[in-house]
């Protein structure tokens, strides 16, 4: 019991201000053993590392969730997607991965969903909590399975500002199998409106929402994302925001 607790203290402090490693240990074996934790830790002490965010429960449902991002995508591709019903959408899973993936939204809707009440904060300064349903990130990720040496995953979005400059966002791996990830597919129970990034965004409520990519078309798999747009792993971090959004 002693050696339990020193062993919960002092991984606790190791991990103090990259929280999302906790929960990813809880939920991927493959991903513990990479951090070379494998043995040192039981299943009960992981349950207690830090790094969920805090769930809210039903009553606390924002009644008017705002929309505060880059105009919901005109292209041909995407008017087309929206005519039906997003019927031919298809998620692409590709880059360093053993297994890429073509997901159709039909094959989303049909894997185990998980619903959480988290809050979104918005830099800009305004906060809303909703709840998503959808697919953790860490079940696409398991089936794709990435290369012992991947360490970002990147999300490329189908909305591009007046400058033609797409959006796009980048996790890191830890991030990306924290268990409260999700690729939504619903808000409030109802499938993702147009404006808020249908058919499929990005949940991610232990980091800022800029992290929270809408309208997500694909996720790649890269070592490094210096060489992707301006460099810094994000559509406003390529304009001066943090790379780590953890709140
Ligand atoms: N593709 C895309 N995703 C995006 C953005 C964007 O402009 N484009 N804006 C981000 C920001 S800053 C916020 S606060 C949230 C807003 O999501 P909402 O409009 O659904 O409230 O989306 C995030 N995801
Ligand atoms: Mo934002």
């Amino acid at each position: 019991m002693k050696r339990r607790l020193f062993l919960a203290s002092s991984i606790a402090a190791a991990l103090a201000g990259c929280s999302p490693i906790g929960t990813a240990l809880n939920d991927n074996a493959g991903f513990h053993h990479a951090l070379g934790l494998e043995g040192s830790l039981d299943a009960a002490l992981m349950e207690n590392l830090p790094g969920l965010a805090r769930e809210y429960s039903i009553a606390d449902i924002s009644k008017n969730f705002p929309v505060d991002s880059l105009p919901t995508p005109t292209s041909v591709t995407y008017d087309r997607l929206l005519a039906h019903d997003f019927q031919s959408y298809t998620l692409a899973v590709v880059g360093a991965v053993e297994r890429p993936l073509s997901l159709s939204l039909a094959q989303l809707q049909r894997m185990p969903q998980q619903t959480q009440i988290t809050r979104h904060d918005c830099v800009e300064g305004w906060s809303a909590i909703g709840a998503w349903t959808g697919v953790p990130l860490r079940r696409i990720l398991q089936f794709a399975r990435p290369h012992r040496d991947a360490r970002y995953a990147i999300f490329r979005c189908m909305d591009r500002d007046d400058q033609g400059t797409p959006y796009y966002e980048s996790l890191d791996m830890a991030q990306a199998y924290q268990a409260q990830t999700l690729l939504a597919l619903r808000l409030n129970g109802e499938a993702i409106r147009p404006d808020h990034g249908a058919p499929v965004r990005l949940r991610v409520p232990t980091q800022l929402g800029y992290k929270s990519a809408k309208w997500v078309r694909e996720i790649q798999i890269v070592g490094s994302f210096a060489h992707l747009y301006g460099g810094k792993g994000g559509y406003w971090e390529d304009q001066g925001y943090e790379w780590y959004a953890g709140i």
